[in-house]
């Protein structure tokens, strides 16, 4: 049977001369199509030399770089999975991901090696190595003396690509399982879709440890043999810098916020730019409105998850006969994309018609194939017929466009990442003198959405809003801390006893607006 392996997919559309610049970084360093070609064959034969057992977990924690990305690659040539961790965890979030993931190899910067290899090695790993973003570090080092000639392993469409940790809305998080043929078929139904062309340049200016940065906008321009113009970090100043050498640009909502409040950003300096992509959250009609106004240009919105890769897209199409099916409507998330079916249910089950809100429930070859090592969970999120719940509530209009208008999920969307409130209460419950807790997501003009805490003090104990603050940053990821914390003599609830988050939102809703 032909391989699947996505790598064989990526690497056939990479441009005949492969000397061409493939990544320019804003170091000013130039990465050949053929270095990346090179020094992933280099990696995949130090990872294929360690002989582990097919499907082995690589998981990866480290700044953005150009090598990470070969190792990304090279994870899928030699057949492993590909295990990216936002560099903001902690001990204690790495520790979880790290059992729970059992990875045959860990990758990590240089600085945090102490720690994260005592967790590793704990944990049965025997691989560690290290990955500066400044082209150090043990890996690079062993991988410089293997060949730089490598055949993709032969993969199944079915085989996991890629494992990526999506929080639950209870307990702990989930590592959703994806699979070489759910990526590749998204990449190829992308590249259609959104009229990748010879020539596009992506400025890709979005962390590579999650669906957004890592697949979208990376398989985007690999499979297009597209350059990509590299920020290790996003600085709305050098993006609009570098605009006129792009065409394609992608970003989380407070991305374009962050932009529009820069006077450079004109329609001068986005006059080479053929595309603006948003998605991860909700992106804002004032944002939608004040891009347009401020550069010309209509952002298209896309909707996913780290489950399915894409769902739905507004339309692309500049074909003027299609005038009807090719506007981009600002406050949806557009059509389901080629492949997906997408349905709206209401709690019973029963499917819903045009307008009506609901459940959304998708199906397609890029929905994932369930949560790593939980089986329950993965059954509880799928219906009889094999449709997956995303957990967001929206509606379909007789146009077909589909609208998220909120989550059934208990989750803040904050910057583009996933906040779940139950880890924060978790913690914060877990502080001494803290008798319960409640975080919810309140309005913030840059970040979309922040959280707030509120604290109920044990009967006689007295709490610092700022030390519990302090408590968890020490052992959370920085997005995941509220930007508030107020302590509080009860919290609102309904006849059952249930805390009325609603509530809770209404009356924080200004906190910061
Ligand atoms: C940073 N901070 C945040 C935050 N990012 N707070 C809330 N939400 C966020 N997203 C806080 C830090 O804790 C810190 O606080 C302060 O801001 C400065 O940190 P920083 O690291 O310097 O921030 P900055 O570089 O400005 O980062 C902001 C950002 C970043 C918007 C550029 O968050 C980002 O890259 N977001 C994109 C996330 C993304 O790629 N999502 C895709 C998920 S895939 P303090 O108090 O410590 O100073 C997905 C599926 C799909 O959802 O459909 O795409
Ligand atoms: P993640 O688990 O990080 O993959 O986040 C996926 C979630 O992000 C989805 O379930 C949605 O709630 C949200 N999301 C993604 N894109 C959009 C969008 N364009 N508009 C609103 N919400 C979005």
């Amino acid at each position: 049977m032909r391989s699947a392996n996505l790598y064989s997919a990526l690497s056939a559309a990479f441009p005949s001369d492969l000397d061409q610049v493939a990544v320019e970084t804003d170091n000013d360093l130039h990465y050949s199509w053929r270095d990346l070609e090179r020094a992933s064959a280099m990696m995949a034969n130090l990872l294929q030399a360690l002989e582990l057992p097919a499907g082995s977990r690589v998981a990866v924690q480290v700044e953005k770089s150009v090598e990470a990305l070969m190792l990304y690659l090279a994870t899928l040539r030699c057949g492993h999975v590909f295990l990216p961790l936002n560099t903001a965890y902690q001990s204690g979030e790495i520790e979880y991901f790290i059992g729970n993931a059992e990875p045959a190899v860990v990758v990590c910067s240089p600085a945090n090696f102490g720690w994260v290899s005592k967790i590793a090695f704990k944990a049965g790993t025997r691989h560690v190595f290290t990955l500066g973003d400044d082209r150090t570090g043990s890996l690079l080092n062993r991988a410089a003396h293997h060949s730089d000639q490598h055949t993709p392993v032969p993969r199944q469409a079915d085989d996991l690509a890629a494992i990526l940790y999506t929080s639950g809305t209870t307990g702990r998080s989930k590592g959703a399982m994806l699979t070489h043929g759910n990526l590749l078929s998204n990449a190829s139904t992308l590249k259609d879709y959104w009229g990748w062309k010879p020539g596009d340049v992506l400025i890709h200016a979005l962390p590579i440890f999650h669906v957004h940065g890592l697949f979208v906008a990376i398989h985007g321009a690999l499979i297009n043999g597209s350059k990509m113009i590299w920020m290790s970090r996003f600085d709305p100043r050098r993006v609009i810098a570098r605009m006129p050498d792009a065409t394609v640009f992608m970003g989380v909502p407070t991305l374009y916020v962050r932009m529009l409040a820069e006077p450079a950003l004109t329609r001068e300096a986005c006059r080479n730019m053929r595309l603006f992509i948003a998605g991860s959250a909700p992106l804002l009609i004032e944002t939608f409105n004040d891009w347009m106004a401020r550069t010309g240009h209509t952002i298209l919105e896309r909707y996913g998850m780290s489950e399915t890769v894409m769902l739905t897209s507004n339309p692309y199409s500049a074909d003027e006969r299609f005038a009807q099916q090719n506007e981009r409507r600002g406050g949806t998330v557009g059509f389901p994309l080629p492949g997906v079916q997408l349905r709206v249910r209401d709690d019973n089950g029963t499917e819903l018609t045009v307008g009506e809100i609901g459940g959304i429930q998708v199906m397609g070859p890029n929905v994932f194939k369930g949560y790593w090592c939980m089986p329950e969970k993965t059954a509880e999120e799928f219906t009889a017929d094999g449709f997956f719940r995303t957990g967001d509530v929206g509606k379909v209009d007789e146009r077909g466009y589909v609208t998220i208008v909120g989550r059934s999920k208990d989750l803040i969307i904050s910057g583009g990442y996933n906040v779940y409130p139950a880890e924060i209460e978790g913690c914060i419950n877990d502080m001494q003198g803290v008798a319960e807790s409640a975080v919810v997501g309140v309005p913030h003009p840059d970040f979309g959405e922040v959280g707030v805490a509120v604290v109920i003090a044990k009967p006689g104990a007295r709490l610092q809003p700022q030390a519990i603050i302090a408590a968890l940053k020490a052992r959370l990821a920085n997005f995941k801390i509220p930007k508030r914390c107020h302590v509080v003599d009860e919290l609102p609830r309904n006849t059952m006893g249930k805390v009325q988050k609603n509530l809770l939102r209404e009356q924080y809703r200004k906190e910061f607006t």
